[in-house]
């Protein structure tokens, strides 16, 4: 299903609940010009609103998962134009971020910048062995701008973090893997299969459930540990008012753990 002309949602025939983000600008490493920002954006929301996609891929393809901001467009903007430009780009990560379902990212070849900022977004990232890592915004003259100084230290603490936007470098797979920036290495040739099959894991589980597992931890990260705490009782009280909180509990009543079939 066409987005745009650079974002498609498509649909596995092996995994049908899982929806596959596909990025699709090869020409410029599927570097996010605003129109690419935008169709993300449209993206997150529709699969977002679908109820019959359980859980999400973010794939680039083979050579790059994405390359970065699209420094070409970005390169003569004023301070004023740069205001909107960023705030577009943010949102329309923000909005990834905020999927209510599992999001997996599937990096092969290149993430970098906001490609880098953009895998920060899923809930687990799987990478091919050549893959390389980075936010390389500082040898522009510039920092990273959609949550690469912020998303970035949450995820690996904040000295690793700044090493990597100090210096700019590109992090190869396997250190992305020790530092926990990546949490699969796979060869190249199996990323989107790796990503895929990380995805389908969670496509049989309590959808509702699932969402507020999301929200808790990611709402509950930004926030001291009392008022964590109390958006976790909210939220596991509110879960006594679905479907499959019955069907979870009296299944394991009746039949022992492990043996609910939630719709
Ligand atoms: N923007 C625009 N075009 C790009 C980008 C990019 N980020 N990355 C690659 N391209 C283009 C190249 O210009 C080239 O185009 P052409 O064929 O027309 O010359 C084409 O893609 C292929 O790239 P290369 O020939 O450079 O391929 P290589 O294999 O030699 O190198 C690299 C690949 C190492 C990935 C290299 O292209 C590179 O370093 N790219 C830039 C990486 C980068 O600096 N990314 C960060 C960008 S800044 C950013 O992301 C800020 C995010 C926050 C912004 C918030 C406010 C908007």
């Amino acid at each position: 299903e066409l987005v745009g002309e650079f974002v498609r949602v498509e649909t596995d025939p092996d995994h049908p609940a899982v929806a596959v983000v596909r990025i699709d600008r090869p020409k410029a490493l599927n570097a996010l010009n605003g129109q690419v920002t935008g169709e993300i954006a449209v993206a997150a929301t529709r699969v977002a609103a679908d109820a019959s996609v359980r859980a999400v891929v973010l794939y680039g393809g083979e050579r790059a998962f994405v390359a970065g901001a699209d420094i070409k467009e970005m390169a003569e903007l004023t301070h004023a134009q740069m205001l909107e430009y960023s705030r577009a780009l943010q949102n329309a990560l923000t909005s990834v971020a905020r999927i209510p379902k599992p999001v997996v990212a599937a990096i092969s070849g290149y993430a970098l910048g906001g490609g880098c900022e953009l895998a920060l977004c899923a809930d687990f990232r799987v990478a091919g062995e050549k893959a390389r890592l980075g936010q390389p915004e500082i040898q522009l003259g510039v920092i990273p701008g959609a949550g690469g100084t912020q998303r970035l230290p949450r995820l690996v603490g904040p000295s690793r973090a700044k090493e990597m936007v100090f210096s700019g470098r590109h992090v190869r797979a396997e250190e992305a893997l020790r530092i926990g920036l990546v949490d699969e290495v796979v060869p190249d040739a199996e990323v989107y299969s790796a990503g895929m099959a990380m995805a389908a894991r969670y496509t049989d589980g309590p959808a509702v459930a699932l969402a507020a597992a999301k929200e808790a931890v990611d709402r509950g990260l930004e926030t001291d540990l009392d008022t964590g705490l109390e958006i976790e009782r909210l939220q596991f009280s509110g879960l006594f008012a679905t479907e499959d909180q019955k069907t979870g509990m009296r299944s394991f009543i009746e039949h022992g753990p492990g043996k609910a079939t939630f719709q």
